[in-house]
């Protein structure tokens, strides 16, 4: 291992290095290279490289010509006789040609269509890390529902010398198969008799099992890293040796593929093997805070999720490579030649650095099986507490109480209504989470009410590390009981370096530990909070300043003897949990927590939300931000959004102005900066920005009923919030790789202004064969067509799909917490054939007590001239229902806008409880004209009531 020089003095300076840096940059600048490893640098990953180079080298394992028989010569075979079907387990025992040890493969089919595939040594000389599963699965995994042995046909055949087995599974909802063959060993799932996904096909499944511990002489330099591996000057010893593991995964009749977040890449991902463009390193999946990180780099940021989707006109597969250790994904383009065309294929290379392997395929077809699929294993994002879709202010740091009143009260003044005004560090007694600087916030509780009296919530951070310090309340309490993270030899505390000096990490591994650490947030232990006041969990990665890559070294212990390699991408996610299960535990009855994490995994949807993390104010940041955020959303991680105006650096007004824009339209919408920056409330613009950033975030008030609506679809569907074009318009190749323009729903697309140059014209893609409808100005177009637009600062691009009806609450107030009983409008945008529908969900936005059926959902649904509304399927007439729909009985429907009528109806008749009415319509006094407007008809929203236009 070469050790780069420069970082050696750096190294003694590194705490002050990172300090400085991060308290003094004002100006963002470029990553600190050699404070990461290079690809190179990872000695597994070298290894899974040399083994695929020695794959591609050799002879192919079979010369004959048969698609059923991969080409790529792995060593590794199935063991004569060993395939067997038990149940809904297809077994076989798989063994490399010279090492000879026998591997157990388990194929797992599941109900929905969903392969597991499963891989480990027979009899590992040490148990392997399998409980990635239990964190990350829907109940722990214990519930999957599997697919009936009676569905499963298993035969096979003999091809070309070569076992061919097959697996066909027929049930009402689905039917596939899967093949395996047995020399050399390989996995295709294919549908209709079409492949679609392939294992092993190029022949880089290998596997390191684990071994006896060589003679210390033997271990010597250990240049393959199997045993030990320095990077600039931390070595890593690794007690247990290699485990690492890496299959190619090749996705047949697909040329794009999406997600594996997080990167700052574009949205379908590019390739690693340099050709047209790619990169020349692979996706690495490694929580890490890269500090001032760069665009269109595929170095690893704050989250991981190992879910990857792929994309063609005929159908969207997904792969779930569940895996919590640090794991590489190389990405290469192919063409192969097909019977009537070439067939374009993705070949994915995963590589693992320990761990069980487990991978789901996925098989779609359509977006709503694929996430049908994915979610029966991860759970969908549950509803989120109604404000928390609001505008939330933050910066680092509001200094002090009166600097949180002013600006609350500048809010007001200036009429931007806002849900949330956040506290970073400095709010805190020297970095002690769970404390107060009560020189700066003299009365915290004063504070809250004040916020909480005119409709706002307060949110403070709370970071991972604790301050070492014996007259610190929670590092005693977690030293004294054992919850921190070990050192390398079990023996004491890990201790690192992070804002307070000294810190210690909680283990949340250890189920007590995670409980005690969640109980910190209750009211009788972190002072001076109320109701009104939620939770951000910064720096769970987690951060350790001065340790190689800014994060704890792979080899210190967790619970259970486990160590950082096994677990570091959990870390962030059971941080973030454990907050939520104390924040859900503070009160009683329980109300929907919220908490912002900046690391996340597979599963950290069901504690709240994430963001993208650090920033830069540059028209490039903000252009990354959409496929970021789309990226999350593919991978299931729905409600992310990224820090309007950039955290580092000072936008200029026109960015910051359009950032507003675009945020708006993103689940999570939150201004943030950093401290060294300049202040930037919008106030501090003057005009014409100030009215254009109010009127945005106007705009997003005004949409909550919709937002609302589709995080209560997701909630149940786990179909992405905000959408790529191609998730709406699946046939539509052009649109595949579209990453600026994208959809909000199904309904609405947004075309965001993301150049520097105000008078750049913006291209918009208008797709399928509907009417298009202005948002704002209600000008339609016919799709298909394109067209191109010139826009000045106060315009914005967003069209409303035709056929859709959207729900919105118009009056302008301070905050989400006053429009609880605002009247609603339909806007109704009638589709080229006079039709339209949409859906519209309310709750009381804060409690549970939707499960048991408080809630109003309605269905609107526009033909022949009648629009009518009625409950939706899932509503239930409970005591718990009646007891909401009572409260809700005086919010009525205010106005009802007709877009795109071709009639001019003069006479608009109600009916509702059997009440019938007329009404006369009004033309020419909104929008274009031509709109239709039902002034006041005054429904109740909870009603069943049809309207008639005549
Ligand atoms: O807590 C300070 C910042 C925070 O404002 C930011 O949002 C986080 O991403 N935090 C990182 C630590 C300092 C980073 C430079």
């Amino acid at each position: 291992m070469i050790i780069k020089s420069p970082f050696r003095t750096r190294v003694n300076g590194l705490f002050c290095a990172a300090i400085s840096a991060v308290l003094l940059s004002q100006v963002a600048q470029a990553v600190k290279r050699d404070e990461f490893k290079t690809t190179e640098e990872i000695a597994f990953y070298r290894r899974h490289q040399a083994f695929a180079e020695t794959v591609l080298q050799a002879e192919p394992a079979s010369q004959e010509n048969s698609s059923e028989i991969p080409h790529g010569a792995s060593p590794y075979t199935v063991v004569g006789g060993s395939v067997h079907l038990d149940g809904h387990t297809l077994i076989a025992t798989v063994q490399h040609a010279s090492a000879k040890v026998p591997l157990r493969v388990e194929v797992i089919f599941l109900k929905n269509g969903t392969v597991r595939v499963r891989a480990q040594e027979e009899n590992p000389l040490l148990p392997r890390y399998d409980d990635t599963q239990k964190h990350v699965l829907r109940e722990e995994g214990n519930n999957l529902e599997y697919a009936s042995a009676n569905d499963l046909d298993h035969h096979y055949r003999i091809v070309n010398g070569v076992k061919v087995h097959t697996v066909r599974y027929t049930n009402d909802h689905s039917a596939f198969s899967v093949r395996i063959t047995e020399d050399p060993w390989s996995l295709t799932y294919l549908q209709n008799d079409k492949p679609i996904i392939e294992l092993n096909s190029k022949g880089f499944f290998h596997l390191e099992h684990l071994r006896p511990r060589p003679d210390p002489e033997a271990i010597g330099d250990d240049i393959s890293g199997e045993w030990k591996e320095t990077f600039l000057l931390f070595t890593d010893n690794k007690a247990r040796g290699p485990e690492s593991f890496g299959m190619d995964i090749n996705f047949i009749g697909f040329e794009h593929v999406y997600g594996i977040p997080e990167h700052a890449t574009s949205l379908s991902l590019k390739t690693t093997n340099k050709v047209n463009g790619g990169y020349d390193t692979p996706y690495r999946l490694w929580n890490l805070g890269v500090f001032e990180h760069e665009l269109d780099d595929p170095i690893p940021l704050y989250g991981s999720i190992p879910f990857m989707a792929a994309h063609n006109a005929d159908a969207t597969v997904g792969v779930f490579w569940l895996n919590a250790a640090e794991t590489l994904v190389d990405i290469a383009r192919e063409k192969r030649s097909g019977v009537d065309d070439d067939l374009s294929v993705v070949n994915t290379h995963w590589v693992s650095e320990a761990g069980v392997m487990d991978v789901f395929l996925m098989p779609g077809p359509s977006v709503a099986d694929l996430y049908r699929q994915y979610m029966s294993l991860i759970e969908p994002t549950p509803l989120p507490r109604e404000f928390a879709l609001g505008y939330h202010t933050c910066r680092w740091s509001y200094l002090d109480q009166e600097d949180v009143l002013t600006v609350s009260e500048k809010m007001h003044e200036h009429d931007i209504p806002y849900d949330v005004i956040w506290l970073d560090i400095d709010y805190t007694d020297g970095m002690r989470y769970f404390t107060w600087d009560y020189s700066k916030f003299p009365d915290p509780v004063a504070m809250q009410k004040q916020l909480a009296h005119d409709g706002h919530k307060l949110v403070t951070i709370i970071d991972p590390h604790v301050k070492r310090d014996s007259s610190y309340r929670v590092w005693k309490e977690g030293n004294e009981n054992g919850y921190f993270i070990k050192n390398n030899t079990n023996t004491r505390n890990y201790d690192g370096w992070c804002w307070p000096r000294e810190s210690n990490w909680v283990d949340y591994l250890n189920p007590e530990a995670s409980k005690w650490y969640g109980e910190q947030y209750h009211f009788d232990k972190y002072p001076d909070t109320t109701a009104d006041l939620f939770i951000w969990n910064d720096m769970n990665e987690p951060i350790t300043l001065r340790m190689p890559e800014s994060t704890a070294e792979k080899d210190v212990k967790h619970y259970g003897g486990w160590e950082h390699r096994h677990v570091h991408n959990l870390y962030g996610m059971l941080n973030h949990k454990s907050t939520f299960e104390g924040m859900l535990t503070r009160e009683s009855p329980r109300k929907r927590p919220f908490i912002l994490s900046r690391s996340y995994f597979a599963g950290s949807q069901r504690y709240g939300a994430i963001w993208t993390g650090d920033n830069t104010a540059d028209w490039g940041y903000m252009r990354a931000a959409t496929p970021m955020v789309l990226s999350n959303n593919i991978a299931g991680m729905h409600f992310s959004g990224a820090d309007v105006g950039g955290f580092f650096g000072d936008p200029k007004p026109e960015l910051l102005t359009r950032w507003y824009q675009l945020g708006i339209w993103h689940p999570f919408f939150r201004a943030h900066s950093h401290r060294y920056t300049k202040r930037r409330e919008p106030w501090l613009f003057g005009e014409p920005y100030l009215s254009i950033m109010r009127k945005a975030v106007y705009e997003r008030y005004r949409m909550i009923p919709y937002w609302y609506t589709l995080f209560r679809e997701a909630s149940l569907t786990g179909i992405p919030i905000v959408r790529p074009m191609w998730m709406e318009f699946p046939k539509d190749s052009d649109l595949f790789a579209e990453e600026n323009t994208f959809m909000v729903g199904s309904s609405i697309m947004v075309a965001p202004a993301l150049d520097s140059d105000l008078t750049k014209p913006i291209d918009v893609t208008f797709p399928s064969q509907e009417n298009w409808y202005n948002m704002y100005t209600h000008a339609s177009y016919l799709a298909p067509i394109k067209r191109r637009f010139v826009v000045d600062l106060a315009q914005t691009l967003v069209y409303v799909r035709g056929g859709s009806i959207i729900p919105t609450r118009e009056r302008q107030r301070r905050s989400s917490a006053f429009m609880k009983q605002d009247p609603f409008t339909l806007y109704v945008y009638v589709s080229r054939n006079g039709t339209a529908s949409g859906k519209l969900y309310i709750d009381d936005g804060e409690s549970y007590d939707y499960e048991k059926g408080a809630f109003i959902e309605r269905e609107f649904v526009y033909a022949e001239d009648k629009l009518i509304s009625r409950p939706s399927p899932l509503t239930v007439e409970s005591p718990e229902y009646r007891t909401f729909s009572d409260k809700m009985s005086k919010v009525r429907i205010e106005r009802i806008v007709m877009v795109g009528l071709i009639t001019q109806p003069t006479v608009a008749t109600i009916r509702e409880s059997d009440v019938e009415r007329e009404i006369s319509l009004d033309y020419g006094n909104c929008r274009t004209g031509s709109d239709c407007v039902v002034c006041n008809p005054a429904m109740c929203i909870g009603n069943d009531w049809e309207i008639t236009f005549n």
